[in-house]
């Protein structure tokens, strides 16, 4: 079977040397250099890479969109992701080819949670990640290592994953699009290093709020009661608390506070109007899924 490793790489030349020639043992070798301003691609091409180059910076999710359409116009049969910054190991790639040589599955998400890798994933990020794999359970139904890059797919997987996202949001958008169209899902253990010498591209903190963002404009998109509905309940509560700051001086012999009578009809209002466009957005869903 004809395999494509595409490595996604951002400035990362003290790393991408070395995660190509060790990838390089398990089949073809691209790296989609995202506008770098180091010598990532010099480096890449002279470690045996293909390497397509992006004139600017594009964000992970466009970057692995070039990998994709690369390895559907050469005919891979099955394409590998790996993250370029040496947080994977590639010799745990044959790991990730295996259910899918086997029939097992179409996509194979290699993931922290299965083998005691995440006692190694710093403490701030777990928490960031349990939200991410939390709001990835909500529009997918599916708990994984939402946010693991590293990952296998056979050629049925990468037709049908038919990415929108840019950025980081690449990786929960390809769950939910395998979901959707019946692509066989299987995780497999995998270890994560956190020793590497550059951390992230981008702060965690905006990395993770952007990822959960557009998470969050998937389930106004995919289940918008939910979201909608939540949100009309907090405008309730914040007008129940205005209502009662409003009244309670009147009971105790005071009169009414009307900024706050005021404010309680407004978050009514907002309440309502909120709940009304969940259940709207609801049956215009259900009406588009039939
Ligand atoms: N092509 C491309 N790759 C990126 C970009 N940002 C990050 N990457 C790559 O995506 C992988 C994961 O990025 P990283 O910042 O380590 O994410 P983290 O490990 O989740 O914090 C690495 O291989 C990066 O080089 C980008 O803007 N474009
Ligand atoms: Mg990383």
């Amino acid at each position: 079977m004809k395999t494509l490793i595409v490595i996604p790489a951002y400035n990362e030349e003290l790393t991408i040397g070395s995660v190509v020639a060790l990838a390089k043992k398990y089949g073809d070798v691209l790296v989609v250099d995202d506008g770098s301003y180091d010598r990532t691609s010099e480096i890449a091409q002279k470690a045996g890479a293909v390497v397509i180059r992006h004139k600017v910076n594009m964000g992970k999710g466009a970057a692995l969109k070039s990998g994709f359409e690369y390895a559907l116009s050469q005919d891979y049969d099955i394409v590998i992701t790996i993250d370029a910054d040496g947080q994977h190991n590639p010799d745990e790639i044959p790991l990730l080819v295996d259910p899918i040589i086997k029939g097992e599955a179409d996509l194979v998400i290699g993931s922290r949670y299965l083998n005691g890798s995440k006692e190694k994933i710093p403490l701030y990020r777990r928490f960031g990640l349990w939200v991410l794999n939390k709001s990835t359970k909500v529009v997918s139904g599916l708990e994984v290592d939402s946010q693991s890059g590293f990952r296998a797919m056979n050629r049925k997987a990468l037709e049908s994953i038919n990415l929108k996202s840019e950025d980081y949001s690449v990786e929960t958008d390809m769950v939910v699009k395998a979901k959707e169209n019946g692509i066989r899902i299987k995780e497999v253990p995998i270890s994560v290093r956190y020793d590497v010498p550059i951390k992230h591209k981008k702060n965690p903190l905006s990395h993770g709020f952007s990822v959960l963002a557009s998470i969050v404009s998937l389930i106004g998109y995919k289940r918008p009661l939910l979201l909608f509905g939540l949100l009309s309940m907090v405008s309730f509560i914040v007008a129940g608390v205005l209502a009662y700051l409003a009244l309670e001086p009147y009971y105790n012999g005071g009169h009414v506070y009307l900024t706050q009578a005021i404010g309680a009809g407004i978050f009514t209002i907002i309440g309502i109007q909120l709940f009304v466009a969940g259940l709207m957005l609801n049956v215009l869903v259900k009406m588009v899924r039939e």
